[in-house]
This record gives C-alpha cells, sequence and structure tokens, in this order.
C-alpha cells in the first residue's frame, strides 16, 4: 500500500519530541499513518510581505510534514478574503453575509495552483492523496491538469447547501467542476448529500446515478456522506481525569452548589451565540425557578478576527453578557460567565463533565464535534444532558439530544428547563445510547470509512454510517 498524503490548509507540526496536537485531523488519522507511513502537507500558519518560495520538511513520529508560507496579499485575499468572507457564509446559508471580490476569488486559485505545483514534485505514484475542506476545492483540478492519476479523495467539513443556494456565488458552476476531478467526494451528512447531489446535477448538468456517483471520461466520482467523529475512548477517559483537576475543583466551589449550563465554541456567527443568550435570558425571565439557581458557562475562542463580521458579533457577545447580567445577577450570582478564549482542551473536558447540560446550538454546522465531546465527556452514571441543534449535522447521529431550533428563543428555554429537570433514568437512557455510538463509530473509523471507499475495499452493500 502506498502512502497516505493529506492535504489542509492549515498544517501544525508537531513540536520537537512532542505529540501531535490533541484534537482534530492529528487524531484522526493516527492509525492510517501508523501502519503505511504519510506526508502532510499545506500552509505553515506563517504570512510575511515576502515569504520564502520553498517548502520546509520535517518529520515527526513517522510522518512527513511539508509546508509553505503564504505572502500577506495571499492570506488577506485567499484566507481571509474569498474562503471565509465569500465561501464560509455561503456554505453556511448565510447570503446576506456573503462579500464576493472577484481579485479575492483569483487569489484563492493562485493560491490553491500553488499548492498544487509544490506539492505535485512530493508525490509518488502510488501515493493515496486526501484533500480537506472549502479552501481547498479546486487543488484536485490542478493536480490533475498537471497530470496526477493518483486516486484523489475531497472531504467536505462545513455544510454543504442546495443549488438554490449555491448558484449565488459568482462561479459556482466553476467550483462544482472541480470537485468532478475526485474519485470521492464526501461530506458529513446524509442532509449535505442531497445539497451535493442537488448541486453536482444542476451545476454541471450531468446525471448523477445511484451509487450516487457521477460519471465522465471513464472515470467514477462516487459522492458520500462520512460523519466525522471525536477519540471517543480518549476524551471520556481525559474528562474523567481532568474532573478532579484543580482548575475544576476551582469552578466547582465557586458554584456553590449550583448547576452549570456550558458552551464552548470558536467565536463564530454560525454557531448561534447570540441566540443562545437570548434563549437563556428567556429561561430566567419564564422559569423562575432557576434564577438564582444556574450558572450559564461560555467559552467562546477568538477566530478570524480580520474579518468584520467576526468583530461585529464579539461585540454583540460583549453587550448581551453585561444585559443579561445586569438585568438578572443577585450580589452572590452571576447568571452568565463568558470566558472569550481557548482553555486547554483538558480542562475544556473537566467543565464538560461538570455541566449538567451541555448547549449546541448553531444556526448551520458541519457537524459540530463539541456535541460528541459533551456526550463522551459525562460521567455513564450521573449524565448530564445535550441540547442540540437540529441544523448542526451531528444532530443526524444523535437523535436522543433534546433537540431545538436555534431560532425560537423561548422554545429553547423551555427544552433547557426540560433538560435541567430530567430525571436520572431518562438522562441515563438517552446518554447510554448515544455514547455506544460514539464509542462504536468514533474518528479512527471515519477515516477509515473514507479511506476505503476512496481506496475500493468497500464492503458490497455496506449499511451507510450513522453518528
Ligand atoms: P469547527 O467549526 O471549529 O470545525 P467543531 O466541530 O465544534 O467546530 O470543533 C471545534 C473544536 O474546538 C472542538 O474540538 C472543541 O473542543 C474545540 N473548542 C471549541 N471551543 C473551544 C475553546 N473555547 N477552547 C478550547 N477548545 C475549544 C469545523 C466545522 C464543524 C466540523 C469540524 C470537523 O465547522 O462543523 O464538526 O470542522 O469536521
Amino acid at each position: 500500500m502506498g502512502r497516505l498524503v493529506i492535504v489542509s490548509n492549515r498544517v501544525a507540526v508537531p513540536k520537537r519530541g512532542e505529540p501531535a496536537a490533541a484534537g482534530g485531523l492529528a487524531v484522526a488519522l493516527k492509525d492510517a499513518f501508523s501502519s503505511r507511513g504519510g506526508l502532510w502537507f499545506g500552509w505553515s500558519g506563517t504570512a510575511s510581505p515576502e515569504p520564502a518560495d520553498m517548502v520546509r520538511h520535517a518529520r515527526r513520529a513517522g510522518v512527513d510534514y511539508a509546508v509553505i508560507d503564504l505572502s500577506q496579499a495571499a492570506y488577506e485575499g485567499f484566507y481571509a478574503g474569498y474562503a471565509n468572507s465569500a465561501l464560509w457564509p455561503m456554505f453556511h446559508f448565510r447570503l446576506g453575509l456573503l462579500s464576493y471580490d472577484r481579485d479575492q476569488a483569483g487569489c484563492y486559485r493562485q493560491v490553491n495552483q500553488r499548492y498544487a505545483e509544490k506539492l505535485m514534485p512530493l508525490l509518488r505514484p502510488d501515493d493515496t492523496i486526501w484533500v480537506h475542506d472549502y479552501q481547498m476545492i479546486p487543488l484536485g483540478a490542478q493536480l490533475r491538469a498537471m497530470g496526477a492519476k493518483q486516486r484523489i479523495g475531497y472531504f467536505h467539513h462545513i455544510p454543504f447547501p442546495p443549488w438554490a443556494v449555491f448558484a449565488a456565488m459568482p462561479g459556482a458552476e466553476d467550483l462544482i467542476r472541480d470537485l468532478l476531478s475526485y474519485d470521492v467526494v464526501g461530506v458529513q451528512t446524509n442532509r449535505d448529500l442531497t445539497g451535493l447531489i442537488d448541486c453536482m446535477a444542476q451545476g454541471t448538468g450531468m446525471k448523477v446515478r445511484p451509487g450516487p456517483e457521477v460519471r465522465l471520461r471513464g472515470r467514477r466520482v462516487q459522492l458520500r456522506a462520512f460523519p466525522i467523529s471525536i477519540a471517543t475512548e480518549e476524551f471520556s477517559d481525559l474528562a474523567a481525569r481532568s474532573v478532579n483537576s484543580a482548575d475544576a475543583k476551582r469552578l466547582e466551589a465557586s458554584l456553590a452548589g449550583r448547576a452549570m449550563v456550558i458552551g464552548a465554541e470558536r467565536l463564530d456567527y454560525t454557531k448561534g451565540l447570540p441566540e443562545r443568550f437570548r434563549a437563556f435570558a428567556a429561561l430566567l425571565e419564564h422559569f423562575p425557578e432557576h434564577r438564582g439557581q444556574v450558572t450559564y458557562l461560555q467559552v467562546a475562542a477568538r477566530s478570524r478576527e480580520d474579518v468584520e463580521s467576526y468583530k461585529d458579533l464579539k461585540r454583540e457577545i460583549e453587550t448581551l453578557t453585561g444585559q443579561i447580567n445586569g438585568d438578572w445577577s443577585d450580589a452572590d450570582w452571576t447568571p452568565v460567565r463568558y470566558v472569550g478564549r481557548a482553555v486547554p482542551r483538558d480542562t475544556l473536558a473537566g467543565y464538560y463533565r461538570m455541566a449538567k447540560v451541555g448547549l449546541v446550538t448553531p444556526l448551520r454546522d458541519g457537524m459540530n464535534l463539541v456535541a460528541k465531546e459533551y456526550v463522551a465527556a459525562q460521567d455513564p452514571e450521573n449524565p448530564g444532558v445535550l441540547v442540540l441543534s437540529k441544523f448542526a449535522g451531528a444532530a443526524e447521529g444523535l437523535p436522543e439530544a433534546l433537540l431545538v431550533n436555534p431560532i425560537d428563543a423561548v422554545g429553547m428555554a423551555e427544552t433547557m428547563h426540560a433538560a435541567l429537570t430530567m430525571g436520572l433514568d431518562e438522562r441515563r437512557e438517552r446518554h447510554g445510547a448515544m455514547l455506544r455510538r460514539l464509542q462504536e463509530h468514533d474518528v479512527g473509523a471515519w477515516a477509515k470509512g473514507f479511506l476505503d471507499v476512496l481506496e475500493g475495499r468497500e464492503p458490497a452493500n455496506s449499511a451507510p454510517e450513522r453518528a
């Protein structure tokens, strides 16, 4: 078997002597990398006015890393610009926030072309190439144009809307046609698969055959849903340990016996934060028994601060925190605790385990790993309750969560109340079903599922994955 070559926009090369990052793709691909070796290629995360035009190599724990730098102009046009100000809102159904600039769209293709040119000489004929996410859509077609014959797969981590939404993007047909260069196009959920099929059919005029797949020039492009997951066992162990840490004990003491509900995400307008804050205010208004009894901890990691809509969101959340606390606080109780930064992974795992309710209420989300982490972190004997937006991809595989529409503040308040007052038997039953599914379908199973299809090892008539 040849090497596995991963291409992702951003590559975090672990420091020498340190393990790979605890989350994300590094964990997902650990098994695949350790059995066959691999190369991870992408942007170093460094942007400067005059970047060195070279590929930097590093080898850590059996994995070769190859990274390139971007110029400041390329970073602004490609990343902050087209990827995060045009593609991101469009894929999350937010056409009102789509800001399109033709030069930035050109920059996106140029940066992808540079990735392709730098990657091409590093490839071997028997490599399998797995490209990740919306920053890299044209890469497969650009590699093919340079003669790449390898199997190339693409996984889309964020939602895939139907053509009625997608077509609003100038150049929409080109983006969809780019996907035809891959052997497999993977999305998170069946809902996304429906969107992808619709875009393939309407954006290219080609027939999508049962499979589903598209055939062109003797090649097959398979379209499939592969719901991403987490390293479930590891995360459960981490949470069970972290709940006894000094950090967690300090938090527990500060709650003085009150119930805690938790939210954790990047500060992003897709995550439904203002809506959730208003729903929490509605809980205090409509269910007076929770006044003075419940504390909402929101941990929001800063994100994309150079994009205007993210600055607006930050101000809005700060205002809402002040308003709710001004309206409802007592001298010895603050209803909303807002931590505006990332916290270490183990600390967060301990917080999840202490929280009676996990609030995961995005307006749209490809999957949402926080929902899965919250479930994995619970004490199975006395688990908390997951309140989950039906617009998160995670909802498709976690129907035992309490599903909500994040737009409906009072409806969410009612569901939060139901979660806070749910009896132990029902909590155990719902949690047990979700945890079992996450144990069976962890992130390793996700990566294997994708690679099995990409490399043609898929068992005939295999059942679609869930979770
Ligand atoms: P994200 O939009 O970043 O990912 P998510 O899937 O929730 O969203 O992953 C976030 C990760 O960051 C989680 O592991 C979480 O624990 C961590 N995190 C969140 N807030 C944090 C904080 N304040 N401090 C520290 N860590 C924090 C994109 C898509 C998702 C999709 C993933 C994976 O938008 O829909 O699930 O990719 O495909």
